[in-house]
C-alpha cells in the first residue's frame, strides 16, 4: 500500500545532532535584533553576533493528518537585561495548538491572544506545556545552560511572525539584580 512509513528520529543531546538531520533553523542575534528592548546593547553585540537558538525539525508533510515535531536548543544569554528568546509566532491557521516537553535547562513559555490576554508558564526538565488554539507563543531561556525542549503541532499549522515581529508580546522577561522578572513591554 501507499501508507506513510513509521520512522524514528534520534536526538543526540550532547552534540545537538538530530538523526536523520532534517531541516535546521539557525537564528543568530542579527536575525532578530529588533525584537529586543535594549537596542544599544543589541547593536554592541552585533560584531559577535551570538547564536541564540537552533531548531532541529523532523521532516513530515505539512498537512493536517501529520504532526510536525522538532527540538529547540535555546542558548543562555541576554541582550542588555532581556533574556535570549525565540522570535515567537501565532500559527498561520490560528486555531492550531502545540505541546512542549522540556528536557534540559529552564525557561518560560510566554503566550498571548489577539484579544490581549497574556499567560506565562515555567518550564524545567519534565514539564509538559500545552499551548491551546489561538495563543501566540515564545520561549525564553532564564537559566545559565542551554534550554532544550521538544515541540509537536498539527502539520498544517504554519508560522505567522507578522504581529509579533512588529511589537512583540505584552511583557518581556528580564534579569533584575539577579532575579527573573516579567515587566511590561514599553513598545506594546
Ligand atoms: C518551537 C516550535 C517551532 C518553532 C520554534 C522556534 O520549537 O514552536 O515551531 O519554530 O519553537 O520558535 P520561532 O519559530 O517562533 O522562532
Ligand atoms: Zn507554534
Amino acid at each position: 500500500t501507499t501508507h506513510f512509513k513509521p520512522f524514528n528520529t534520534l536526538f543526540l543531546e550532547s552534540q545537538s545532532i538530530l538523526e536523520p538531520k532534517g531541516k535546521v533553523i539557525t537564528r543568530r542575534l542579527s536575525d532578530m535584533a529588533e525584537l529586543y528592548q535594549d537596542q544599544k546593547s543589541a547593536q554592541s553585540l552585533m560584531d559577535e553576533n551570538p547564536l541564540v537558538y537552533e531548531v532541529f525539525n523532523v521532516e513530515v508533510p505539512e498537512s493536517i493528518e501529520h504532526i510536525q515535531h522538532c527540538i529547540t536548543v535555546l542558548y543562555p544569554g541576554k541582550v542588555g537585561e532581556e533574556f535570549f528568546m525565540t522570535k515567537g509566532h501565532y500559527h498561520e491557521i490560528l486555531n492550531r495548538a502545540e505541546i512542549y516537553f522540556c528536557f534540559k535547562g529552564e525557561g518560560k513559555l510566554v503566550m498571548q491572544t489577539q484579544d490581549g490576554d497574556y499567560e506565562e508558564l515555567d518550564m524545567k526538565p519534565g514539564t509538559i506545556s500545552y499551548v491551546p488554539p489561538n495563543w501566540a507563543h515564545r520561549t525564553v531561556n532564564t537559566g545559565e545552560e542551554p534550554f532544550v525542549f521538544f515541540a509537536a503541532y498539527p502539520g498544517d499549522a504554519g508560522h505567522n511572525y507578522g504581529d509579533i515581529e512588529k511589537i512583540g508580546f505584552r511583557k518581556v522577561i528580564v534579569n533584575e539584580s539577579g532575579e527573573v522578572k516579567t515587566v511590561d513591554n514599553p513598545r506594546y
